[in-house]
């Protein structure tokens, strides 16, 4: 397809490249749709499971085990993969993006304007989840609330842009399409090279990042800013005892509150006389590393039946962490009376470092890590 380019002063330009053609743009377009769909509906979920709205608190699901592991692993991966894949579209498309005059009529001055929309929020969001998985916030505003608001923006962005250009979308998407010969085939490297590199780009990016949270990748985990084996207890630590300002000296007298109906209070001695219970599961941290490990510990509907919890008693859970954005957890009824779901006192076999929650944290099946509650003192029938 000819891109007949019109600049400011001068004769209309064609652009003749081969590989600027809309085939080639529909072959991309394709993959990196199809990634933003994953970012996004993954994206979404683990929003509703991070900040569910009142009517869905208490229908979140606490299996399988491994689902929040399995989304979030996948949003950060699908999200890697795809920053390959958008330079590769704005390569192929980008004679199209300074075509000149900008628009000829309303339809297209709008069609271009959701193209830039789609443009900007693309590189902003692969962008900026990029550098939040490395724990990096170079911006004066909070990342998950624009992260999210984004999301919807180019979502609807992408799909008005699909609509519009379906046509050529439609056209384009088998191999025999017609009408994407401009050059003759020696003119630079063909389509199936260029696809060729991309797919070793995106491979190269995914198999050096993905062993974050797919543990068979583990060995070939070079560039993830995490390495899931490696942290005291074989488990990496997110926030230090330290940057949380919690002390063995605050620990001292140290009792687990549980109020409800009939409220009590146990020491840690008496919380190891009750019946102990080990699972394993995983920490799946919202930055997309996760790891499973051994937890042993009492479960969390015992203590709350303790307290005169009926069978669909709602927890919530208050850290001795001073401040923070994870000191109170509420917790849902399913993942509150599901047996999985501990207070664990020990980890991979030992009692819980001061790092990893010490004395007792809580470990809930198929949640984010950030609700993973480390330093439990209070405990409440909700
Ligand atoms: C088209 C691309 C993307 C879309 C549509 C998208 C969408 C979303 C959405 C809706 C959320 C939930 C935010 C909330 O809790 O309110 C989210 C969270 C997150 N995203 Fe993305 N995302 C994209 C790309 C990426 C990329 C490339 C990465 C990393 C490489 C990434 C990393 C993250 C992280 C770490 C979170 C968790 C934030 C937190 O809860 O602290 N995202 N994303
Ligand atoms: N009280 C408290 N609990 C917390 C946190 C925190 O900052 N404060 N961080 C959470 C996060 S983000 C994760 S990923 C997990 C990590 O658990 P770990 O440090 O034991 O691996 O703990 C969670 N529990
Ligand atoms: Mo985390």
């Amino acid at each position: 397809m000819r891109f007949p380019l019109r600049f400011p002063s001068g004769p209309p330009v064609t652009f003749k490249a081969r590989l600027h053609d809309a085939r080639t743009a529909t072959v991309l377009g394709r993959l990196l749709g199809l990634a933003f769909a994953v970012c996004f509906t993954t994206g979404v979920l683990s929003h509703f499971f991070q900040h569910p709205p009142v009517w869905l608190a208490d229908r979140l699901p606490s299996r399988p085990y491994w689902g929040y592991r399995f989304t979030q692993g996948l949003h950060v991966v699908s999200g890697i993969a795809a920053i390959p894949l958008l330079l590769a579209k704005l390569w192929a498309v980008y004679p199209r993006l300074f075509a000149w005059p900008p628009f000829r009529s309303v339809r297209q001055a709008l069609e271009r304007a959701a193209v830039a929309v789609l443009v900007a929020a693309g590189v902003f969001e692969l962008f900026s989840g990029l550098l939040n998985t490395f724990q990096w916030y170079p911006w004066p505003f909070s990342f998950v609330p624009v992260h999210f608001a984004l999301a919807w923006l180019l979502i609807g962005a992408l799909m008005l842009h699909v609509a519009v250009k379906w046509p050529q979308i439609h056209a384009h998407w088998t191999r025999r399409s017609p009408g994407t010969l401009v050059l003759p085939e020696a003119a630079g490297p063909d389509r199936r090279t260029l696809l060729a590199a991309v797919a070793a780009g995106v491979g190269a990016v995914t198999l050096t990042t993905a062993g974050q949270s797919v543990s068979a990748l583990g060995r070939l985990d070079l560039f993830a800013p995490r390495d899931p084996a490696a942290g005291p207890q074989g488990l990496p630590v997110n926030r230090t005892a330290d940057a949380a300002r919690v002390t063995e000296a605050s620990l001292r007298d140290w009792r687990l509150t549980v109020a409800g109906p009939r409220p009590y209070t146990l020491g840690l001695d008496e919380l190891r006389a009750l019946p102990q219970h080990e699972v394993t599961l995983p920490i799946a941290c919202v930055e997309g590393w996760s790891r499973n490990a051994r937890w042993t510990g009492v479960r969390v509907r015992d203590l709350l039946e303790r307290a005169g919890g009926g069978p669909d008693a709602r927890a919530r859970v208050v850290s001795l962490e001073a401040a923070g954005a994870y000191r109170v957890m509420e917790m849902g009824r399913h993942y509150a009376q599901d047996p999985l779901t501990l207070l664990a006192l020990r980890l991979n076999g030992e009692e819980l470092s001061l790092d990893h929650g010490y004395p007792a944290r809580i470990i809930a099946p198929d949640r984010p890590g950030v609700l993973q509650t480390k330093w439990v003192g209070r405990l409440e029938v909700a």
